[in-house]
């Protein structure tokens, strides 16, 4: 079988917020991450709008990638990763948010970043908002759901685009952007777009606002972008968790179409530049009131992304025949979910399915025709540190390398355009949904408990030296 492209881009993925700590090092201002506190092991973690003293909030010291960074980016280079995916603090370069200056010191760090990066020949891969939106911006302007934002993201945008125009080639404007449409829980709307319900509110027609904003500040970011550095490749970012029929029967079938619209959505947009009839009939029936002015499709229009990046974890099953659930499965509430015999689950939930990892890449190159890039994949497990210092984490090579052979697949026979492919979590770092540090995915240790505790001592997997092999290989070696 044909190899993968000889300059795909093996990586693997970090972000600010779960790695860097030094929350208010520099003159960095909080984050919406900043306020939430852990959600105990499994469970959901819970936001709060501000930082209390008796509280413990695993994002402010993470797993110090902030003071680490220089050790940490030796490490990727020994594994041989040609790319590392991370994000642009946004309160490290705007404390605030509304400030007209950025922060120098945040620039530096990034600036120091990069130059370690480079001197390995690891390409950067930047996220611009990766759940880290100003709190000041949350708190005092309501998040995206004000259209001021929009000028504040674009602002910050064109700073670092300015300031890093020849060392970073790759970048993204929102991480999972269509995460927002699960907006009964509260935690992805607010770290998507800084939003909060207020009773009374109608909260689809209040996640349409701040999505059409956050939609408008992509276009507008990646317009000016092309001003900046024509050479740029801005991409966007979309969770993907393809949801299948239970069986053959069609309204299952056509269940399936329109729940993937919440994966569909916000990608039609960015890569089309209109919005979708779909979306325009929903408001029309539910009589959503979605500022979209004048001006604004010539905005969205023109400002098109090059490539859509995305995260795959999962897959999942409707069935029109099992109730309604309320029951928020990960990473969107599903009307009609059911569990897939055909798969199985991580001690998360998460189902493990690396078919649909092909199936996801030939439905997305299918309906966009535009490169895609592979930005998060991963298995979230419990690691064994044995007596010797060793960590067989077998069940993660194994995983990893089912989804490779899948991405082989949907390169060699089904013709995907493929940039490259980064491991979400490549270094262990704090989880995103649950605040806990006990849902590992890296393939190098960090010695932090979910309360806070250890000594951040970095120490190699057994993954470690397998996909060190596997970059080496081309992919081949598995
Ligand atoms: C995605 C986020 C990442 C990462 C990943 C794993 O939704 O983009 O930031 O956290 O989920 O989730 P978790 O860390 O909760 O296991």
């Amino acid at each position: 079988m044909s190899k993968l492209p000889k300059d795909f881009l093996w990586g693997g993925a970090i972000a600010a917020h779960q790695a860097e700590g030094g929350w208010d090092k520099d003159g960095k201002g909080p984050s919406v991450a900043d306020v939430m506190v852990a959600g105990g092991v499994k469970g959901y973690r819970e936001i709060t709008d501000t930082v209390e003293a008796d509280k413990y909030y695993p994002n402010h010291e993470a797993v110090d990638f902030y003071g680490h960074y220089k050790e940490d980016v030796k490490l990727f280079a020994e594994m041989g990763l040609k790319a590392l995916r991370t994000s642009i603090n946004w309160s490290r370069i705007f404390p605030m948010g509304d400030e007209a200056e950025p922060n120098e010191a945040g620039l530096q760090f990034y600036d120091d970043l990069f130059d370690e990066l480079i001197k390995y020949n690891i390409e950067p891969v930047i996220t611009l908002s990766h759940f880290e939106i100003p709190l000041h911006l949350a708190k005092e302007y309501g998040g995206f759901r004000n259209r001021k934002v929009v000028d504040f993201f674009v602002h910050f945008a064109e700073t670092v685009f300015k300031r890093y125009k020849d060392k970073v080639k790759y970048w993204m404007t929102f991480n999972e952007i269509n995460n927002m449409m699960d907006y009964e829980s509260p935690v992805f709307l607010w770290t998507n777009v800084g939003v909060t319900i207020e009773e009374g509110e109608n909260a689809q027609e209040v996640m349409y606002t701040a999505g059409h904003h956050a939609l408008l500040a992509s276009a507008l970011a990646v317009k000016k972008s092309k001003e900046i550095n024509p050479d740029f490749q801005i991409g966007g970012m979309v969770a993907y968790v393809p949801v299948y029929p239970l069986n053959s029967n069609p309204n299952n079938v056509m269940l399936a179409e329109e729940v993937m619209r919440m994966r569909y959505f916000f990608p039609d947009v960015m890569i089309r530049g209109y919005y979708p009839n779909y979306a325009l009939k929903l408001f029309e029936r539910e009589g959503l009131n979605i500022p979209i002015l004048e001006g604004d499709e010539a905005i969205l229009s023109e400002g098109t992304i090059d490539y859509l990046g995305f995260s795959y974890y999962m897959s999942t099953a409707v069935d029109v025949d099992s109730p309604v659930s309320d029951v928020k499965k990960v990473h969107g509430s599903v009307p009609h979910e059911v569990d897939n015999p055909y798969t199985t689950a991580t001690d998360w939930g998460w189902t493990i399915d690396p078919v649909g990892l092909r199936y996801t890449l030939n439905r997305l190159y299918d309906r966009y025709q535009i490169p895609l890039f592979i930005v998060e994949n991963g298995l979230g497990m419990v690691d064994t540190v044995e007596s010797d210092g060793s960590i067989h984490d077998v069940p993660r090579m194994q995983y990893l390398g089912d989804h490779i052979e899948e991405i082989k697949k949907a390169v060699n026979e089904d013709g995907v355009d493929l940039i490259g492919y980064t491991p979400w979590g490549i270094i262990d770092i704090v989880s995103f949904t649950t605040g806990e540090m006990s849902k590992r995915y890296g393939m190098i240790y960090v010695d932090r408990d979910n309360d806070g505790n250890g000594s951040l001592q970095r120490s190699k997997k057994d993954s470690f030296y397998w996909y060190k092999k596997v970059i080496a290989t081309n992919g081949e070696d598995l």
